[in-house]
């Protein structure tokens, strides 16, 4: 029986990435006075890295072959410091609104709540980010509705690696086939599909290329009732035009039969 619904964030419950991260790297590297500059296209390869540390330091290493003369400092010091300026400008920028959620995923999150499915977060960011994103573009209090969120400080290994979505069904005390997970990236996938979690892909323009072999199914957005969505997968898809409650039994029925 489909129990819960555990979704990542970054790029799935928001474009955050496109419109907030990336940015907010940006303006840190020239506050910081690095002419670093991470285009859409280059940030598209260095998302292959999750975590924002870990990014920063996959780009020194891979791209970046001089040493900026203004890291003086031990260079993992350095990337906490820059990372962490990055976090800040991350919650201005969130803050001012530009950053909506995706299509559907405000309409989801309410039905499933109201139905009783029980929600978790499992995310490779910090929860300031989460809090930030859904103070801004999330009704009040939904957060709340959050049993557990899992995030960058929740565990050691960041997905791929199945443990973040290991810990939300330990915490939460289920099986992973009782829940659904709700991811955009094939590192998302990657990492529930270890756990051992049935997924679905909304597939954003950074990922839309990935390889998403296993997903449940694989979708542009949650669709609308005035914005329908397109399924993408080989997989067949439910005849609905929205992601509903019913349309997740549907598929969570056909899954567990097969
Ligand atoms: C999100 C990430 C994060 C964000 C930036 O991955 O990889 O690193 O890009 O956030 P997912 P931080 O959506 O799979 O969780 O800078 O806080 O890491
Ligand atoms: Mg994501």
């Amino acid at each position: 029986m489909l129990k819960a619904l555990i979704f990542d964030v970054d790029g799935t419950l928001a474009d955050t990435e496109r419109l907030g991260h990336r940015v907010a790297f940006n303006l840190t590297f020239a506050a910081f006075g690095l002419n670093w500059d991470w285009d859409e296209t280059l940030y598209g390869e260095l998302l292959a890295v999750t975590g924002g540390r870990e990014r920063i330091k996959h780009f020194i290493n891979g791209y970046q072959p001089e040493i900026p003369s203004v890291i003086t400092d031990d260079l993992t010091a350095f990337i906490e410091t820059l990372h962490a300026a990055k976090n800040r400008q991350y919650a201005k920028l969130v803050e001012t609104g530009r950053i909506p959620a995706r299509p559907g995923v405000i309409r989801l999150i309410t039905e499933a709540k109201a139905v009783g499915l029980r929600l978790a977060i499992a995310t490779t960011t910090k929860l300031e980010n989460v809090e930030a994103l859904f103070a801004a573009a999330f009704p009040k209090q939904m957060l709340s509705w959050f049993e557990v969120i899992a995030t960058d400080e929740s565990v050691q290994n960041k997905k791929p690696a199945a443990d973040i979505y290991q810990h939300v069904l330990e915490k939460m005390q289920l099986s992973a086939q009782e829940c659904l997970a709700f991811e955009d990236s094939e590192n998302g996938l990657r990492s529930a599909f270890s756990a051992g979690i049935p997924t679905l892909i909304t597939i954003n323009d950074y990922t839309e290329k990935q390889n998403f072999s296993g997903a449940l199914v694989v979708i542009n957005h949650l669709g609308e009732p005035q914005q329908p969505l397109t399924c993408l997968s080989e997989k067949s898809w439910p005849d609905f035009t929205i992601v509903d409650v019913a349309a997740l039994e549907t598929l969570y029925k056909a899954y567990s039969a097969e």
